[in-house]
């Protein structure tokens, strides 16, 4: 169960931010108009939220999720007070910076702070947790020296953890094109009880071997970045295969308008921290 979530409202010069979706440019009112219905959304979830002032210094800010990886659970599934908070090293030099306005505060709430340093680089967007596993996307952000950091960070607190290679240019022959995700969670959700949602290109990965799960096709992938919150699977607007799946399984789902996230490369996951 979550209890609390993180956000951070995006900025006038949200649209500077990084992208390579080629879907144009974002609508500034239109993208505060769905910030605030998923955080809505969020509280419809029962999560409180503690809400971030836009930080014009860095327009992809109010991707939050990719600064933190909090642990919030115990390895054994109970919940547990806020156990350790780690900073990210976040792989795009203009996002590097977006660490510093997110220390303070996770700093009043995290008994512990860790932080991945040099020569180290990861994103949040690349870190899946099922339960006591967390899946490590090794991508374009988060290298190697930043994945390993944090497998050890995990392996102290208790956690197992495993990486997943989606650099398409360090993929082996014979491996599925991972159609250029930028983060682990463009392609995989843990939606509990052992399932994950899924992109097809990914799915037949050793990593997930002994994982339920719920393939998300081709032309809906975008829709594999939704986030299981306490019953609730807020997912995308839009991909209708993908959200009769959910329902045939029993899954409640919260359809939210993310056009304007979806042109600055973001989904979901990526706009709250949640513990
Ligand atoms: C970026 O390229 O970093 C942002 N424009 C989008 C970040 C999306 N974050 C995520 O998937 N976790």
């Amino acid at each position: 169960m979550f209890t609390r979530a993180i956000v951070r409202t995006p900025g006038p010069n949200f649209a500077e931010g990084l992208t390579t979706s080629g879907l144009g440019q974002p609508d500034y009112q239109l993208a505060l108009h769905q910030h605030e219905a998923y955080c809505g959304a969020l509280e419809r979830c029962g999560l409180s939220l503690i809400r971030l002032e836009p930080n014009p210094g860095y327009p992809d800010s109010t991707f939050v999720e990719d600064v933190a990886v909090l642990l919030g659970t115990l390895p054994d599934g109970k919940a547990a007070a806020p156990s350790a908070a780690i900073l990210t090293r976040p792989g795009a030099a203009s996002r590097a910076g977006e660490v510093g306005s997110i220390r303070t505060p996770l700093a009043k709430i995290f008994p512990r702070v860790l932080e991945i340093e040099a020569p180290g680089t990861l994103d949040g967007g690349d870190i899946c947790q099922a339960d006591d596993h967390f899946f490590i996307g090794v991508s374009e952000r988060t290298n190697e020296a930043g994945a390993s950091q944090l497998a050890e960070f995990l392996r102290k607190l208790g956690y197992t953890s495993s990486f997943v290679e989606i650099n398409e240019s360090k993929s082996q022959p014979g491996m599925l094109a991972t159609s250029s995700l930028l983060h682990l969670k463009s392609g995989i959700a843990y939606l509990g009880d052992n399932r994950l949602a899924i992109i097809e290109s990914i799915a037949s990965r050793k990593e997930f071997a002994g994982y339920d799960l719920v393939l998300v096709d081709q032309a809906e992938s975008y829709a594999a970045n939704c986030i299981s919150i306490n019953n609730h699977v807020l997912i995308a607007d839009g991909y209708p295969r993908f959200a009769a799946k959910l329902r045939e399984l029993g899954y409640q789902t919260i359809a939210l308008d993310m056009s304007e996230f979806q042109k600055m490369d973001g989904g979901l996951s990526c706009l709250s921290l949640r513990f």
